[in-house]
C-alpha cells in the first residue's frame, strides 16, 4: 500500500500520529509529510491536532474525500471536468489500467447510447468504473443491470423512490409534481442513466467501463425535458460523497455475485408487468414485459408469441395504447 492510501486508511480510526505512521509503514517522516501536503492538495482537509492529524469532518467531494471510507475495491481518480469519465476510463484501459472509478464534477461531452448526447453539468454524479471481470463477453449486460440496481439503491437509501427500466434508465415514476421538467409523460422521469462499453475477445472480456450518470444536485430546467434530479425529488442537496460512495459499494458487491444480480433488478423494475415498445436493431417489438432471462435479456410476451429482447430502446406504453 503507498503512503497516501496508508495515510487515508489509518485516518478513519482517529487521529494520526506523523512519527509513529512513518515508523508504522518504514518511511521517512517527510514522506508521511507529503503525504498529507497531497492530500490537502486535492482538497481533503486534513487538520493538524495536539494529538496528530485529524481526517475533516465533512470531507469535499474529491478523489480522497470518496476513497475516505470506501469499501469498494476502486481507486478514485477526480477530475473537475473531462469530456467523457467513459473516454477517460477507456484510455487508462489502453494503458492497461483496472479497477479505477473515473469521477467528474461536470463533463463537457457525455455520452449516452448510439451517440446521443448526456448533459453533464457541474453538480451531477459523473462515474465510470473500469474493471476486467473474468467473464464472457456474452455475460457484460448483467453489468449494466448491476450499475441500475447499484444507482436505484443509493438513490432510495436518499430517500428517492427510484425504479428501472429496461435496460439501463432510473426513473423516478408517478405524480407530476411542479418541479420536474416535463415531456416525458408516461409517468417515468429519468434520473440516470448508464453506459456500458467494453472490448473483449470470443471468450474472455479484455475491459468493461460501466459509466453511469446521476442527475444528483442539479435543476431539471438545465436538463433535457423528461428529466428530474435527486435536488428535485427530495427538496434539498444530497451529499455527492456518500450517495457515490454507497452506489460503488452497491457496485462491487453484486458484481462480485452475478447470480444476486438478474433478482434485485427484478424487485426493482418498473418494466416487467407492463406494455412496452422496444425499438430493437431488428425491428420494433411491442408486447408484455413478462421476464428478463440472463444474461439480460428482456422476455416480450407478443401477439406472435415470447421473443427475448438483447438490446434496444424501450418505451413503457399505457395499456390503452394501441400500435
Ligand atoms: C443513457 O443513454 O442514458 C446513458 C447515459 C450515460 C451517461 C454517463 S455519465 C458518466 C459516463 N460518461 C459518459 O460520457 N457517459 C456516461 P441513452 O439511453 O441513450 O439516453 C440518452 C438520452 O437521454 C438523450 O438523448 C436525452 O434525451 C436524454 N438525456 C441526456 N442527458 C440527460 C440527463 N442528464 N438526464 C436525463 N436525460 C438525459
Amino acid at each position: 500500500m503507498d503512503t497516501r492510501r496508508a495515510l487515508l486508511s489509518a485516518l478513519e480510526s482517529g487521529p494520526v500520529s506523523g512519527p509513529a505512521l512513518a515508523d508504522e509503514l518504514g518511511v521517512s517522516r517527510a514522506a508521511v509529510w507529503k503525504a498529507v501536503e497531497g492530500l490537502r492538495e486535492e482538497g481533503f482537509a486534513v487538520e493538524s491536532a495536539a494529538d496528530g492529524y485529524v481526517a475533516p469532518a465533512d470531507p469535499a467531494y474529491c478523489a480522497a474525500g470518496i476513497e475516505f471510507g470506501l469499501d469498494a475495491p476502486y481507486v478514485v481518480e477526480y477530475h473537475e471536468r473531462l469530456p467523457s469519465t467513459n473516454d477517460r476510463a477507456r484510455t487508462l484501459a489502453a494503458d492497461g489500467g483496472t479497477d479505477v472509478a473515473v469521477v467528474a464534477d461536470e463533463q463537457t461531452g457525455g455520452r449516452g447510447r448510439l451517440d446521443r448526447e448526456w448533459v453533464a453539468p457541474s453538480g451531477g454524479v459523473w462515474v465510470s468504473v473500469l474493471t476486467r471481470p473474468a467473464v464472457a463477453p456474452a455475460r457484460a449486460p448483467l453489468f449494466t443491470l448491476a450499475a441500475a440496481v447499484a444507482v436505484a439503491d443509493a438513490c432510495r437509501e436518499a430517500g428517492v423512490d427510484a425504479t428501472i427500466k429496461w435496460p439501463n434508465d432510473v426513473l423516478v415514476a408517478g405524480s407530476d409534481r411542479g418541479n420536474r421538467n416535463d415531456g416525458d409523460g408516461r409517468g417515468g422521469h429519468k434520473l440516470a442513466g448508464i453506459l456500458t462499453e467494453m472490448e473483449g475477445e470470443a471468450d474472455r472480456v479484455s475491459w468493461l467501463v460501466v459509466g453511469v450518470g446521476v442527475n444528483a444536485n442539479l435543476d431539471p430546467e438545465t436538463l433535457p425535458a423528461g428529466a428530474t434530479s435527486l435536488r428535485a425529488e427530495r427538496g434539498e442537496d444530497v451529499d455527492r460523497r456518500r450517495f457515490l460512495a454507497r452506489l460503488l459499494e452497491r457496485y462491487a458487491e453484486l458484481a462480485a455475485d452475478p447470480d444476486a444480480v438478474l433478482p434485485a433488478w427484478r424487485e426493482r423494475a418498473n418494466t416487467l408487468g407492463r406494455r412496452v415498445r422496444v425499438e430493437t436493431p431488428g425491428g420494433i417489438v411491442t408486447g408484455r414485459a413478462v421476464d428478463v432471462e440472463p444474461p439480460g435479456a428482456l422476455v416480450v410476451e407478443t401477439d406472435e408469441g415470447r421473443t427475448r429482447v438483447h438490446a434496444g430502446d424501450c418505451e413503457h406504453l399505457r395499456d390503452a395504447d394501441a400500435r
